[in-house]
């Protein structure tokens, strides 16, 4: 498996799942700055020239959850995913789903309008809209893990990777400053060895 991967960007998601999952894969770096994500060639892997994306045997997968749910079921003896069928598994898609697709845009717009835009483009309103729903939406999973070790069931899954690299992001421009216990739960997590060597490099 191949994992086109950049530094301080999504794609530290799947590669924490693959070495959680301890499988051999290749990394193919590209460098942001440079532009590498938008050559002709990775164009090809990814057509919106963003990473991650990984390659497997001729599939290729975009998508940060996707590949880690992908990863999660390839490999079930590792049981980074409950069962098919079981009320874990539907807990288990319900907080991905959350994670990735209600709580991340409004993040993102946050990140955009806080950080990322030029100074200039940068919209004060915008950015506090955003913050004011993240913080609403943080405070249900906030109430959810309570002192919780694992999202989902007793059982470390992608769940977990999603929202605690996700935290791990948020906390950087000030957004679980109000939320001790998942600054606590975030810690926990990203100390695991696993999370460790995927974000070193
Ligand atoms: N929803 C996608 C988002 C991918 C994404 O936006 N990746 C960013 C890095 S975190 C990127 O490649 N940005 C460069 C660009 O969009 O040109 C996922 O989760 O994989």
């Amino acid at each position: 498996m191949k994992l086109y991967h950049s530094r301080f960007t999504r794609s530290h998601r799947p590669r924490w799942v693959l070495e959680e999952l301890g499988v051999p894969y290749e990394l193919q770096r590209l460098d942001l700055r440079q532009g590498e994500h938008k050559s002709p060639e990775y164009l090809k892997v990814h057509p919106l020239g963003q990473v991650p994306a990984l390659e497997d045997d001729g599939l290729v997968l975009i998508e940060s959850g996707a590949i880690c749910q992908y990863l999660a079921d390839k490999y079930p003896e590792a049981k980074l995913a409950p069962a098919p069928g079981t009320r874990e598994r539907g807990e288990y898609f319900q907080w991905c789903t959350y994670t990735l697709a209600t709580v991340e845009p409004e993040l993102a717009t946050a990140f955009y309008h806080l950080r990322l835009l030029p100074e200039a483009e940068r919209m004060p309103a915008v950015a506090e809209g955003a913050k004011q729903k993240v913080q609403k939406m943080l405070r249900v999973v906030e109430e959810k893990v309570g002192d919780r070790e694992y999202l989902v069931g007793n059982q470390f899954t992608v769940a977990d990777v999603l929202l605690a690299a996700q935290l791990s992001w948020a906390k950087s421009f000030g957004m679980v400053d109000d939320f001790p216990g998942l600054q606590a739960y975030m810690k926990r997590h990203m100390a695991r060895p696993a999370a460790q060597r995927a974000h070193a490099d």
